[in-house]
């Protein structure tokens, strides 16, 4: 049918258009989704949660959060994919929002996504956009001010650094809001998932040790057979392993506080499209088929997550 809103994930979308899509699916169907404006950012941008549920208590949930790094485009255009298949299609497989309760926190750096778009701001721009005291360099890497091991290695002391750990766990407030959001969920909260670019990667905890989690076994066995089927569409080839030893040794990453600190389970960083060929500017061609493959592996997780 004719689409209400303005987003078609067939170019990227700038943050009013992501918050206006937001409101308006939220307004056409009120008991499917929620969304609500659980804090705000240092300049003052949203921080919106999306609560897709068809009610009940008692139910288990999945945590899903996006644009935590602004460059990273092609992360709040699934994310937000995510959100109109589970509720425009809702019919196509109601079991996945029957049975499960999605939180899902579309952009959690706002301030750095709007920059990437401004015509005076840095399509590369990676971290916050809060100043710095007494340096020049603005912003902290939020995927290093976690507070579990946070600066164990693999972050920067410095605030002109691109992965700067903000000198202290949790000194920005987009992190603390994300925190605090995760644990008013987090006993009912199977999996988290924090969505990222590039490498088609499917990351487990830890970040921060080359050590693997006690239960690493059903980590790696949810995430062998999730990326089974999304390589089963289309052929890409997504890598599993912990993020320390696929990639690099970082600590502060949301994904192991998701773990270690809120005690989700199974929790995953997922880097999406591409190898590097256009890395953090991949053509909005490839959103769509992009979308599609990962919703392949999403759908695997919603089936583990109703059978716990
Ligand atoms: N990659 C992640 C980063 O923050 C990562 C990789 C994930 C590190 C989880 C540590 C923990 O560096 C990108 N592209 O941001
Ligand atoms: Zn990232």
């Amino acid at each position: 049918g004719t689409p209400r809103y303005s987003l078609n994930w067939e170019s990227y979308s700038d943050l009013p258009a992501i918050e206006e899509f937001l409101a308006e699916l939220s307004a056409a169907y009120p008991n499917l989704m929620t969304t609500t404006v659980v804090g705000q950012s240092y300049e003052g941008n949203n921080m919106n949660l999306v609560k897709i549920s068809t009610g009940g208590t008692g139910k288990k949930a999945i945590f899903v959060d996006g644009g935590i790094h602004a460059r990273e485009w092609i992360s709040p255009a699934y994310v937000t994919w995510l959100i109109h298949e589970l509720v425009e299609n809702y019919a196509a497989h109601p079991q996945y929002v029957d049975n499960i309760d999605w939180y899902i926190m579309p952009v959690i750096n706002p301030d750095g996504y709007r920059y990437t778009f401004a015509a005076n701001g840095d399509r590369l721009w990676r971290k916050t956009r809060k100043p710095n005291p007494g340096s020049p360099c603005i912003g902290t890497d939020m995927n290093r001010n976690f507070g579990f091991h946070w600066d164990e290695g693999g972050s920067s002391d410095l605030p002109c650094g691109d992965t700067y750990n903000g000198g202290v766990a949790f000194s920005e407030i987009e992190s603390q809001i994300v925190r605090d959001t995760i644990l008013s969920v987090a006993p009912q909260t199977m999996v988290y998932l924090t969505v990222h670019s590039y490498g088609q990667y499917w990351l487990t905890p830890w970040g921060y040790t080359s050590d693997y989690p006690a239960d690493y076994d059903q980590l790696y066995d949810l995430a062998v057979r999730a990326v089974d089927k999304l390589t089963a569409l289309y052929g890409t080839q997504y890598t599993i392993g912990t993020s320390t030893n696929v990639l690099y040794v970082a600590s502060g990453g949301s994904d192991d506080w998701a773990k270690g600190g809120a005690g989700i389970p199974y929790s995953y960083t997922v880097e999406l499209r591409d190898t590097g060929r256009y890395g953090f500017e991949l053509p909005a061609t490839e959103i769509l088929p992009n979308n599609a493959e990962m919703w392949e592996a999403f759908k695997v997780v919603a089936e583990d997550v109703m059978a716990m």
